[in-house]
């Protein structure tokens, strides 16, 4: 397995907000750099293949799939919102409810609560650019495997992105990198299917990709009637249009074990192999794990282990994109355990 990863991302990082006065105790981030930092060293430690930077793709595969308001307000937001009586860590107060107003302002804060759909994506003075860095991760994972150099590559991204819609961000991700990715081996021809098996409902892959058959999405995940992203993420939401039967969703209760797990993957499998793609894309969020902070499956060491062997069963080129997971004690051996299963060993 070939693995990249972008050293610089610890240049964004919300979470130095965390213990800050005014914040009233309510502020915790917990999308740290540590995260990826410790999932790296596992890698490297269990001997699972080379660790090598991303290539640059430039902004096109992001403009293929991302609003040029949103990515304006990403990239200039920060200097605008330096302006503003606000202070850091920069959030929207005012959230846009587009199906009762449809008008997008000019204020800065205004435009920030058009495109973002909570508070947990702040914006940053390098959070574009890291988050840039991130696609790019995403996309040389891809490029690697339709290249045939391995059958398995795993982008290591930070920020998370599969809570990004086309112009809508949050839920600590800015630019969706799993969806870039796929659109873009779209684009090369490939027939694409993604298994997001983060945690929580990946919503704004399910909207990209929402009207569309050339890209299967199934998600597997808590159940948003009591879990984020709340909104998104019914068993009833098939994808509409062209796109109809090509979106399937998973929803599992809290406390979810192993067995559950694994018929629910397979079920979900079953759908990706009637597909028939070249490609699957894997949004792994390993808040899956048990202890989680963010989560509440009770996936243990072994179960990820065989969600892993599960996915390998595919016998198809597999393109990892890292989602979420927060729990740092166990991150790495998490990492670790999950690809155990997918590359064999
Ligand atoms: C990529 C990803 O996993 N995003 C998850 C975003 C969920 N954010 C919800 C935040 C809720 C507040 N978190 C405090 C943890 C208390 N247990
Ligand atoms: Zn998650």
């Amino acid at each position: 397995m070939h693995t990249f990863y972008y050293a610089d991302h610890s240049r964004h990082n919300p979470g130095q907000f965390n213990q800050a006065e005014g914040t009233g105790g309510r502020y915790l981030y917990l999308e740290l750099p540590e995260r990826v930092k410790i999932i790296r060293d596992a890698i490297r430690a269990a001997h699972l293949g080379p660790i090598i930077p991303p290539g640059d793709f430039g902004i096109e595969p992001i403009g293929e799939v991302h609003d040029y308001g949103m990515l304006n307000l990403l990239q200039s937001g920060y200097r605008l919102l330096r302006e503003t009586p606000q202070s850091p860590p920069y959030t929207p107060d005012t959230f846009s409810v587009r199906t009762y107003s449809k008008h997008t302002p000019r204020s800065i804060l205004g435009l920030f609560g058009y495109y973002a759909f909570d508070i947990y994506a702040p914006i940053m003075e390098h959070t574009w650019n890291v988050a840039y860095w991130s696609v790019q991760t995403a996309v040389s994972a891809a490029a690697l495997v339709l290249a045939g150099s391995d059958k398995v590559a795993y982008a290591l991204c930070r920020p998370p992105g599969h809570h990004a819609s086309v112009s809508l961000f949050g839920g600590y991700c800015y630019l969706n990198n799993a969806a870039i990715a796929a659109n873009w081996l779209v684009q090369q021809g490939q027939r694409v299917a993604i298994v997001d098996i983060d945690y929580h409902h990946g919503n704004g892959t399910q909207s990209i990709f929402y009207n569309r058959s050339d890209v299967l999405v199934c998600s597997i995940h808590a159940d948003p009637f009591n879990e984020y992203p709340y909104y998104w993420g019914y068993a009833d939401e098939y994808g509409e249009g062209t796109g109809q039967n090509y979106n399937f969703n998973f929803p599992l209760p809290q406390g979810a074990q192993e067995t559950l797990y694994l018929r629910t993957l397979e079920q979900a499998l079953t759908k990706v192999r009637l597909y028939v793609p070249d490609v699957v894309i894997i949004s792994l969020g390993l808040d899956i794990a048990e202890g989680d902070p963010e989560g509440g499956f009770r996936l243990k060491n072994e179960s990820l282990q065989m969600i892993g062997a599960h996915l390998r069963q595919l016998n198809l080129p597999l393109v990892v994109v890292q989602e979420g997971g927060y729990r740092l004690d166990t991150l790495g051996d998490s990492a670790v355990s999950f690809f155990q299963g997918l590359l064999g060993r």
